[in-house]
């Protein structure tokens, strides 16, 4: 079977750079594929996360899946510390993976900044949990941005030392289901970079718990430049904010950049940003009374999760036997 693995960090506030640039494409993959979509809370506390925020945030994570459309009927919704096998599997990866590799990754020594040494040693050995979560359920297909090929290609190289040091054909060779360029969504505030929970301004992203008068709000607030919307998107060179509205126009409304330019042509960004604020909140509106609604009862996000857990569990148990008896670890 074709089995794809994805999922997100609970860090913080759900956005419109992770409902387009994930969770729409994860909605899509259910057609195709056996899926099993993950909330990561193990990777999510390789940085400080409030314990009490935390918890909310799981939640929340598990409520956007769903509000965005993932089915855990038909898909394996879960969060990832309630398989405990994922982090069994990453010790086992962390003797396999070497040290060179690690070091040679580059979102590391983004997220660790200057002060490396204060880092935690989990945002260090990050990737190779992350190989844990793939390689746990013998994923063939992996949808990722940009930013984490570095990382895919670090699992592919750990499935094949396994294979090779075991001599065990256990692993498959997975392969990436790479986002087209146009599904990055870059910062409110900022063209230069993605929309992130992790940014301390909230006026930088549209959270999937805005409301109407604040997605309003945040999009006024959205920097521009004085142009005017250009007739084709070949006007847009050299301006990433006017390119990130158009794109982020482009993307809620189903549309290529060629027609969103070809119909707002000659507008100044007045009048676009008042279209784009109706198109947000009419697409995002939907989205987010679901997320209340869950929210107002988390037993329902609990049940699933729990449930989602079991599926998981019953999943990677017997792939857990075969890697603990290729190692030569007691059953
Ligand atoms: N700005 C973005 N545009 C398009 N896709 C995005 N994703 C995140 N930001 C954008 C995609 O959402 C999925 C889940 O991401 P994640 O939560 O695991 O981690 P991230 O990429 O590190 O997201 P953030 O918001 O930037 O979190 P922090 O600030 O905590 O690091 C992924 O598929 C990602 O590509």
């Amino acid at each position: 079977t074709n089995r794809v693995f994805s999922g997100a960090q609970p860090s913080g506030n759900m956005h419109l750079g992770n409902y387009l640039g994930a969770f729409r494409n994860w909605v899509r993959l259910q057609d195709d594929y056996e899926c099993l979509y993950c909330v990561v809370d193990l990777h999510a506390i390789t940085v400080w996360q409030e314990p009490a925020g935390l918890t909310h945030q799981i939640r929340e994570a598990a409520a956007a899946y769903m509000a965005a459309g993932v089915d855990p009927a038909r898909s394996i919704l879960f969060n990832q510390s309630q398989v405990p096998a994922h982090s069994e599997l990453a010790w086992i990866f962390n003797c396999v993976a070497r040290l060179g590799w690690l070091n040679r990754m580059t979102q590391f020594k983004d997220k660790a900044g200057k002060n490396r040494e204060k880092a935690s040693v989990g945002l260090y050995i990050y990737p190779n949990l992350m190989a844990a979560d793939i390689l746990l359920y013998k994923a063939t297909h992996v949808p990722v941005g940009e930013d984490q090929k570095q990382h895919l290609e670090l699992t592919r190289d750990i499935a094949q030392k396994f294979n090779h040091d075991f001599g065990a054909d256990l692993f498959p060779e997975v392969e990436p289901i790479i986002q087209d360029e146009g599904a990055r969504v870059m910062s409110l505030r900022d063209g230069s970079k993605k929309m992130s929970k992790s940014d301390p301004s909230d006026y930088s992203r549209i959270n999937l718990n805005d409301d109407a008068d604040t997605i309003a709000q945040k999009i006024r607030k959205a920097r521009t430049d004085s142009e005017l919307i250009p007739e084709t998107p070949d006007g847009l060179t050299g301006r990433a904010e006017a390119t990130n509205l158009i794109g982020i126009y482009a993307a809620l409304a189903d549309m290529e950049r060629t027609a969103v330019c070809a119909d707002f042509a000659g507008k100044d960004f007045a009048s676009f940003k008042a279209a784009l604020t109706d198109l947000a909140v009419a697409k995002l509106a939907p989205v987010t009374e679901e997320m209340t609604r869950l929210m107002n009862d988390p037993a329902e996000i609990d049940a699933v999760l729990r449930k989602g857990a079991e599926r998981a569990q019953a999943l990677a148990a017997p792939i857990m036997a075969e890697v603990r008896a290729a190692v030569g670890l007691l059953g």
